[in-house]
């Protein structure tokens, strides 16, 4: 099966080389990476897809008078590349909900913490300020809610002492690494969609963490 995957980045664009690898060794399940677009200019993921000859815009939020316009702006860019699949990451502009209507069942996100904790932003300090023993990552599909739509896959890292957020950071990331190919996979594979607003996977409903990752 096909699928053509646009995805939205904001800065160093780890998550997307991490796809754009998966991709490369045929680990996307079909799934291509059609177009990256950035709303920052100096995102360093548009170097890392200029490096693998993938089509890339960049939309500055900055230039729009408000978010419907934004939207509507980076809304037609995207659908030139007609997606399958619109993939967030570490994309930082708070979308609107009629931008999340038009891709509902096809947008994901990476974010930073077990959900449903710690939606937002600043996820790792405030999971230290918390005295939690676990940090992590967890996939989800995108809904008007933020960080709150049904999650796919979450992998979790223990906190040890001495770790402060940006150790969090690097350890967390190296997780997101590994299970964001996997969950774009699982769309890419047709396996994995969003029925009556709950996440399921070959026809079964994924539980409120989504899929425990015991990779290591
Ligand atoms: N949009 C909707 N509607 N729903 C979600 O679940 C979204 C979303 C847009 C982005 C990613 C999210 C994350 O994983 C995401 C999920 C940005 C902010 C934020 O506060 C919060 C969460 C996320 C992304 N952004 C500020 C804003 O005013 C700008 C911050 C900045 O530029 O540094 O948009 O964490
Ligand atoms: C990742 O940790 C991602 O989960 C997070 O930003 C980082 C992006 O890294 N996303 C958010 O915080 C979204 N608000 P990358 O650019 O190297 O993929």
């Amino acid at each position: 099966m096909s699928c053509r995957i646009v995805v939205l980045i904001s800065g160093s664009g780890s998550n997307l080389q991490s796809l754009i690898d998966a991709s490369q060794q045929q680990q996307l399940g079909g799934g291509s990476i059609v177009a990256v677009i950035s709303n920052k200019a100096e995102a360093g993921g548009l170097q890392r897809a200029q490096r693998a000859g993938i089509a890339t815009a960049c939309i500055k939020h900055q230039d729009f008078d408000d978010r419907d316009s934004f939207d509507a702006a980076l809304r037609e860019e995207i659908d030139r590349h007609q997606p399958d699949l619109v993939i967030l990451a570490g994309f930082m502009r708070i979308l609107t909900s009629g931008f999340v209507r038009h891709y509902l069942g096809r947008l994901l996100n990476i974010h930073p913490s077990l959900l449903p904790k710690y939606p937002g932003l600043h996820t790792h300090q405030r999971a230290l300020d918390a005295g939690d023993s676990e940090a992590g990552a967890t996939v989800h599909f995108v809904t008007e809610e933020l960080d709150g739509g049904p999650a796919i896959i979450q992998a979790k890292i223990p906190i040890i002492a001495g770790d402060d957020a940006a150790t969090l950071a690097t350890k967390v990331l190296s997780k997101e690494h590994q299970i964001y190919p996997l969950a774009a996979r699982w769309f890419a594979e047709g396996r994995l969609s969003l029925t009556a607003s709950k996440a399921t996977l070959d026809g079964q409903v994924l539980p409120q963490h989504g899929v425990p990752f015991d990779g290591n």
